[in-house]
């Protein structure tokens, strides 16, 4: 365990200073195209997650609900998206405060992120200032309270308003009145404007007695025009529920993206799922208004019980029709293109070695992270009183291809099939041995004797492989390319291009850490590592006997003093369903270890050129490891025909 500075400190020690103001990738807006006849796209989107009125709950998934559909229409070339929301909310964007601004990027876009009732109007006047055109689309998304004026004895005077931010409901001046704004776009808006409403999440203000909150029934929509044979567009309305209903959350909802953070309204998981390619005609690769209203009702109408145990289902309520096919969204492309979320390739008729998809583009944040430590971990860093390391310079890298990692580290009884199968040694084996350990001496020590079969402490099959160097694993990885392709794997990935190595940096880091920018891929706290990977823990502590004042490690016990089984039941998978990237067994990487500004500016970087030496990338700490070398962060490093304690866990990359 004291390897640490045997190892790796003494060549990390000539890496010089990164200047971090050098590394920041700049992101330039790509100008919306300005082509007078060519038909527009905008969005105006609302989402209210906290009520400056307490007498209004909070709404958690309003915002997200908005900042996904964002997101989406962006990536699919609208012209403009306008998004006001309550907060800024910086657990929408990865984890990270971007100066208020929840978006980075995009087409000409401005979010303001203050959804009072002014700002509303101002941005919406703002928009229709812009002589939309009857070719122009214009989609508007409100997700929050909604209310109706309290009832008169005249029915039909009751006025359905959106709630904003700071709206006061017993002042319809402070609201966003539904009509008012459907006048507007009669007189002023787009030839096709469609709009979503999920403003019924219940009523604001319960004292009122009435159940449910906005809904359809007093909505006025404009005159519908005398339409020819020719003519298209229209106005139309979609509301999560129907009269009297109230519509709700789900913790579940995801949105059609596996393993996303937090929750969306129900309406809106629906919403969003059909956009994201579910309620496409396969033959146009549109996503067109009325599939996506029969797709949203159809979707509520079944997984509701599934997502919102024990209520009232609530039935979505479309108003109007397009003439013609208006689409919403053309040619989607986020989920992922069939390829199956596991795969298991056989070693032999007892080994099956399991892979997990990691599909960046899938991810709440697209696949854009940053890697390394931020100046907020490093103040923690010194705060803990662990030392800071020079290679950790954060700097934003975007991942855009879809890849399968090992769901555990290879294990001893599968690395042994590769051996039998392959009639292989490891270069331990063949050489003068490895790095051991010497029960005796409680140390790490250099002997022949030492091999990925006699590491100096037990093993079995289903432990990790140790004393295997990075020209071992890639030698594994060659025999496993060979084996999946027996296998005929290439039918399973829907005849996409791939190969089997080792995870880049990039890929295991990503893979370890989105969207969370803490120091492990749990959180911050070191004693927690307990729950999650076998690290130098009480247990290794009390082992040591007299040699603990040379320890380091977390109080915790997390029940392994030497390496665990692969996917022990005593530590969770992380978000990605993987086990054991922290601790256990450090794990090569593809890479060159070296500074990582060879690699900026690139998507998908990997360090191919050799740098400073010959040294690969080791990522994860180990067992005998504190949690100061086991954080997402750190980078260790070897030569190549290093067999020390050090493992690995396979990659299959997919080309596109
Ligand atoms: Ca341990
Ligand atoms: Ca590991």
């Amino acid at each position: 365990m004291m390897m640490r500075h045997r190892l790796f400190g003494v060549v990390l020690a000539v890496v010089p200073l990164l200047l971090l103001a050098g590394l920041l990738v700049q992101q330039v807006p790509v100008e919306a195209q300005t082509d007078a006849n060519r038909p527009r796209k905008f969005a105006f989107l609302v989402g209210v997650k906290d009520y400056d009125n307490r007498q209004m709950g909070d709404l958690p998934n309003a915002e997200r609900d908005i900042t996904e559909l964002a997101k989406e229409l962006r990536a699919a070339n609208y012209d403009e998206v306008i998004v006001l929301l309550s907060s800024g909310n910086a657990q929408l964007d990865g984890g990270r405060e971007t100066n208020g601004n929840p978006f980075r990027g995009g087409t000409g876009t401005k979010d303001s992120v203050n959804a009072t009732g002014e700002n509303c109007r101002k941005a919406f006047e703002k928009l229709l200032a812009r002589r939309l055109t009857k070719k122009d689309t214009l989609l508007i998304a409100l997700a929050g309270h909604g209310m109706l004026t309290k009832p008169k004895p005249e029915a039909m005077d009751q006025e359905p308003y959106f709630v904003p931010k700071d709206g006061v409901l017993s002042d319809p001046e402070s609201m966003i009145a539904i009509n008012d704004w459907l006048d507007l776009l009669d007189k002023k808006g787009a030839g096709t404007n469609m709009i979503l409403i999920d403003a019924c999440r219940n009523d604001p203000d319960p004292s009122r007695g009435r159940p449910g909150g906005l809904d359809g029934n007093r909505v006025r929509l404009p005159k519908d025009p005398e339409r020819d044979a020719n003519s298209s567009g229209g106005t139309v309305v979609f509301f999560a529920c129907s009269k009297g209903q109230k519509a709700y959350e789900s913790d579940k909802a995801n949105g059609g993206i596996e393993n996303a953070p937090g929750g969306h309204g129900v309406f809106f998981h629906f919403v969003l799922k059909g956009i994201r390619g579910e309620a496409k005609n396969e033959k146009t690769q549109k996503v067109t208004w009325d599939r996506l209203v029969s797709y949203v009702k159809e979707g509520v109408d079944q997984d509701f019980e599934t997502l919102v145990p024990n209520k009232t289902k609530h039935v979505p309520h479309s108003l109007g029709t397009l003439a013609g096919s208006a689409e919403v969204i053309a040619a989607p492309s986020l989920l992922p293109k069939g390829l199956p979320k596991t795969l298991a390739i056989k070693l032999s008729d007892t080994e099956t070695l399991e892979l997990v998809l990691v599909d960046p583009l899938a991810q709440p944040d697209r696949g854009e992270f940053l890697m390394g430590s931020s100046a907020e971990n490093i103040a923690l860093i010194k705060k803990k009183g662990w030392p800071v390391q020079d290679d950790e310079t954060e700097h934003k890298v975007k991942l855009t291809k879809p890849y399968y990692l090992g769901k555990y580290e290879v294990t001893r009884g599968q690395f042994s099939t590769f051996l039998n199968a392959a009639g292989e040694k490891t270069e331990a084996e063949e050489g003068d041995g490895g790095y051991g350990w010497n029960d005796d001496k409680k140390t790490h020590e250099k002997d022949k004797k030492y091999t990925w079969k006699n590491p100096g402490y037990r093993q079995e099959d289903n432990h990790p492989v140790v004393l295997v160097s990075w020209n071992d694993s890639k030698k594994f990885t060659r025999w496993m390319a060979g084996r999946a392709q027996l296998q005929q794997v290439s039918a399973k990935l829907s005849g996409r291009k791939w190969e089997f190595g080792l995870p880049s940096e990039a890929q295991w880091e990503y893979a370890n850490r989105s969207p969370i920018q803490t120091l492990f891929a749990h959180g911050d706290d070191e004693e927690e590592l307990a729950n999650y990977g076998n690290v130098s823990d009480g247990q290794f502590r009390d082992y040591l006997g007299a040699k603990r004042a040379d320890w380091k490690g977390i109080q915790a016990d997390d029940k392994y003093v030497f390496t665990s089984p692969v996917g022990s039941s005593h530590f969770r998978p992380n978000r990605f369903g993987i086990y054991d990237m922290t601790g256990n067994v450090w794990e090569w990487c593809e890479d060159y270890y070296g500074k990582y500004d060879d690699v900026l500016d690139r998507d998908n970087p990997i360090q191919s050129d050799k740098q400073l030496n010959e040294g690969r990338v080791l990522r994860g700490g180990a067992w005998g490891y504190g949690p100061e070398d086991c954080r997402v962060a750190f980078r260790g490093w070897f030569t190549p025909d290093g067999r020390v304690g050090f493992g690995f866990r396979v990659c299959l990359r997919l080309d596109e």
